[in-house]
């Protein structure tokens, strides 16, 4: 896929201030400091679109970002332990608010840390996208981190955790060092095409 176009467009807080759905959307979801913008970043190939943050929860938002003809949305993270009841209620109603809105969502990816196993929360996610029926991939990241044995052993872990969930591939992933971003742009490219 070749990246002609990568803008910030919009964020919004609360789930009225979300426009209609006008152009095929591409979520990228999961817990907080999972690698979010970073991936989001990589696979536009810019440094700065979207806000890397070193303090974990700091995006509240739901950022959209205009690629090519459709949007690319970053989810705010989840499953950050120092976040109030208040804010968590508020993260639940924009979540639920973005997904039953009847938006075109052409393809959901879940990034979970390649180190880690599902959080409760994550799998509380590929419950609901399976639920929905919402077409999704996982994208395991910071894959970096681990060396090549490792990392195949993650992918097996993986897609032995996640097997009963309908999500269409895994990808391992690292935006520190370009692992998987093609794969990305393929998995994304067939989900605007279909
Ligand atoms: N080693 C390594 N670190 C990464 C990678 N991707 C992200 N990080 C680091 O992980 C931290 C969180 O990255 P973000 O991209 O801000 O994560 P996020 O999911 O957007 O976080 P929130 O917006 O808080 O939900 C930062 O310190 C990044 O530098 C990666 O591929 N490899
Ligand atoms: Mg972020």
């Amino acid at each position: 896929m070749i990246i002609k176009k990568a803008e910030f467009t919009s964020a919004y807080g609360t789930e009225k201030q979300l426009p209609a759905s006008q152009k095929p959307e591409v979520v990228f979801s999961g817990r907080s400091n999972v690698g979010k913008s970073s991936l989001i970043n990589k696979f536009c190939n810019r440094k700065n679109l979207a806000r890397v943050s070193g303090e974990p929860g700091k995006t509240g938002t739901i950022n959209f970002y205009s690629v090519n003809d459709f949007y690319i949305v970053d989810l705010p993270g989840y499953g950050f332990a120092k976040v109030s009841d208040k804010e968590r209620k508020r993260w639940d109603k924009l979540i639920n608010g973005y997904f039953e809105s009847g938006r075109g969502i052409n393809l959901v990816v879940q990034l979970i840390d390649c180190r880690r196993r599902p959080s409760d929360d994550d799998y509380l996610m590929l419950e609901y996208l399976s639920h929905h029926n919402i077409p999704f991939i996982i994208a395991l990241t910071k894959a970096d981190k681990l060396n090549k044995t490792q990392a195949a052993r993650a992918v097996s872990r993986f897609e032995e955790h996640c097997k009963g969930y309908s999500q269409q591939k895994i990808i391992l992933t690292s935006a520190d060092k370009n692992v998987g971003i093609d794969l990305l742009h393929e998995a994304v490219e067939e989900s605007l095409q279909g």
